[in-house]
């Protein structure tokens, strides 16, 4: 039986911590197990987020063990290496493939009904571990994918147009990593065409201006984590978006990653593409149209994603 008012954490560091407060304070959950290979850190986190439980509607935080997870209706599995100063998302791909190894077994096991939600690092590859090490069917195991560059990508956008970044309709997709890209083709402002929008605000050089705003979201991680050594807020805020449309069967698109069956002729990888998202978890990938540029651009991104595939173990 899955409790959907329930679901596990594995992997307290910064990620994991602060994907559980974000999550203690959306009112989704009832209850939150915090499960690390570090039982103190797991224990004091979940000490800590309780003191603020009379400030929350009513939720119960534990630290906890896998046994604990054999009901949840969201596991979200936030362990594994951070990326230091200098290294890509795929640099880690040894290391966090061989913590997945531990895990992922572990849930298999307690034969879990609830969704897997992959947000560890290089997480199209791990999201692809997740699903082939559980055996869960490809519905029930997503990635953070690309949700929260699309968001750092809307923010900058509202940012230089003043206007509230929801009201900015544009995609960042492929690998959440560096050769992911900008689906500036069907990008808009409410309804109104990026580039038209961009006139309106005294914008024209738009060529020169998308790309600096690309580059920049691609690179945010490397210069947050130059500055502050991880980062953790926006992704957190983003596991709580993608359990909001969970829980509360939204059917909203988001560029989750899951795995990827005859999208541009791309089969057996899994990355961040617009998707309907809701309590069955990924309910349907949706073509949101791509220029000719584009599609080889997703190609190039799909192409490094299965290389790194190819050479793992699983
Ligand atoms: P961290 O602060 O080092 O925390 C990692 C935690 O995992 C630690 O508490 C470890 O004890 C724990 N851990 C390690 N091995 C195991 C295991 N076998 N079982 C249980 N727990 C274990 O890292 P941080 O929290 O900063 O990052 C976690 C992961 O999230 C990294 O891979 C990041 O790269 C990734 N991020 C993913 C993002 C995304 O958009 N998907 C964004 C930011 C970070």
């Amino acid at each position: 039986m899955v409790n959907v008012r329930k679901c596990a954490i594995i992997g307290c560091g910064f990620v994991g911590a602060a994907s559980a407060f974000s999550l203690m304070q959306s009112g989704l959950f009832s209850e939150l197990v915090l499960i690390d290979a570090n039982r103190d850190k797991a224990e004091g986190e979940a000490m800590d987020l309780s003191h603020g439980a009379p400030f929350a509607r009513p939720i119960e935080i534990s630290a906890g063990a896998y046994d604990d997870i054999a009901d949840c209706g969201l596991i979200v599995v936030t362990a594994g290496a951070n990326q230091k100063p200098g290294e890509t998302r795929l640099d880690l791909v040894n290391k966090n493939v061989g913590i997945f190894k531990q895990i992922i077994p572990e849930i298999k096991k307690r034969q879990c009904e609830g969704i897997l939600l992959v947000v560890s690092n290089p997480v199209d590859i791990l999201t692809y571990t997740a699903l082939k090490l559980s055996g869960f069917p490809p519905s029930r195991v997503i990635g953070s994918g690309t949700v929260l560059d699309t968001a750092r990508l809307k923010y900058l956008l509202g940012q230089r147009l003043g206007v509230d970044s929801r009201s900015v309709h544009a995609y960042i997709i492929g690998e959440h990593g560096d050769s992911e890209l900008a689906v500036w083709s069907s990008a808009n402002v409410s309804g109104v065409e990026l580039y038209r929008f961009c006139e309106l605000c005294g914008h024209f050089e738009h060529e020169q201006n998308m790309q600096k705003l690309y580059e920049d979201v691609r690179d945010s991680a490397y210069e947050i984590i130059q500055k502050k050594g991880a980062t953790y807020y926006g992704i957190a805020m983003a596991v709580r978006r993608i359990a909001e449309c969970i829980m509360r069967d939204e059917r909203s698109i988001l560029p989750v990653s899951s795995l990827i069956e005859g999208y541009y002729g791309l089969n057996g990888i899994c990355m961040g593409i617009p998707t309907i998202v809701g309590s069955e978890g990924v309910e349907k990938v949706v073509d949101v149209g791509l220029s000719g540029d584009e599609q080889l651009k997703l190609l190039k991104s799909a192409e490094s994603l299965k290389k790194v595939l190819d050479t793992l173990d699983l």
